[in-house]
């Protein structure tokens, strides 16, 4: 890939190990290859759509019918939702769970940190983002594709007033059957039920998905972990500076509305969440930063 794009960072590469490549619908995106995992992030939304630790098959979920285009979101891989989460709750004409996922970020840099690989991307406000949200930031997603894949999201309030914003880390995994997948880790925990008008309800014992579920866990900073006995293994979450988490499956019907989900992809995805939403929305003074941190393992049994 020789474009204009590809050119001004053919200087980060890391021969063998990193590169930029002509990713689908033409984005620019880069690929890892390290010896302890392969990975792809693209520039659009600085979007991680794959991460497959050595040895291990693919963790993450892409659709074969996502777009890739400018102003619309991958569906699949990492989402990242900012400056708010869901819909903007003053404005139903704005775009969902914010506007940074649909839209072109910049490299900042590619490290080789031992036998993994970490790749920084940022995207600035500007008069167009102001239209949205009137605050001064510079945001940061700075991910470690390795034996693990440590997903971190670093916002710096660049302007002169105090700014509050809902983020999430959108993630889509790979599962063999959603309806076999368990999740567990969120026992006990309060959650709005928003297939069922925000109603708040409480977990008992594991999730299991037996239809259209989308469930914000309400403070809670516990590790998840991700049952799947088909592929025969087990994916653990943690999170840092996180106090919200999603689990998500849009099931049978409401996969049908996407255009972007195949027939039956729906069965073989879930989202888990790391978020700050609803009432744990994060204030940043300014010249403060925010960072919330995911970090993904998987063992197989
Ligand atoms: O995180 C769950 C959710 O908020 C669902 O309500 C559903 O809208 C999903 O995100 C996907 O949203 P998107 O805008 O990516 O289609």
């Amino acid at each position: 890939m020789d474009s204009a794009v590809a050119q001004s960072y053919r200087r980060f590469e890391i021969p063998g190990i990193a590169q930029l490549v002509e990713g689908n619908g033409g984005l620019p995106m880069v690929r890892v290859t390290s010896p302890e995992a392969s990975g792809e992030m693209y520039l659009h939304g600085a979007h991680v759509t794959s991460w497959k630790p050595q040895g291990a098959d693919e963790v993450i979920f892409l659709s074969s019918r996502s777009k890739f285009e400018s102003g619309r979101a991958i569906r699949g891989g990492v989402p990242i939702c900012f400056p708010w989460f869901g819909g903007k709750a003053d404005d139903p004409k704005a775009p969902a769970h914010g506007f940074v996922r649909a839209k072109s970020w910049q490299l900042e840099s590619i490290a080789q940190t031992g036998g993994a690989v970490t790749v920084a991307m940022f995207t600035e406000s500007n008069e167009d983002t102001k239209k949205w949200w009137p605050a001064e930031f510079r945001l940061v997603h700075r991910v470690k594709f390795g034996s693990e894949l440590v997903l971190e999201l670093e916002l710096t309030n660049t302007g002169k007033t105090s700014l509050r914003f809902e983020e999430a880390l959108h993630t889509y995994h790979r599962v063999g059957s959603i309806e076999a997948a368990r999740v567990r880790g969120l026992d006990a925990v309060q959650y709005l039920d928003k297939t069922d008008s925000n109603r708040k309800k409480t977990q008992h014992g594991e999730v299991a998905i037996v239809s259209e579920t989308d469930s914000v866990y309400l403070d809670t900073s516990a590790a998840v972990e991700l049952e799947d006995p088909v592929l025969r293994r087990r994916t653990r979450v943690t999170k840092e500076n996180s106090r919200t988490t999603v689990v998500w499956n849009p099931w049978k019907e409401k996969a049908r509305t996407f255009s972007d989900f195949a027939e039956d992809e729906w069965m073989r995805m879930i989202c888990i969440e790391a978020s700050n939403a609803s009432d744990f929305a994060v204030d940043v003074a300014p010249g403060q930063q925010h960072k919330m941190r995911v970090t993904v393992n998987v063992a197989a049994f």
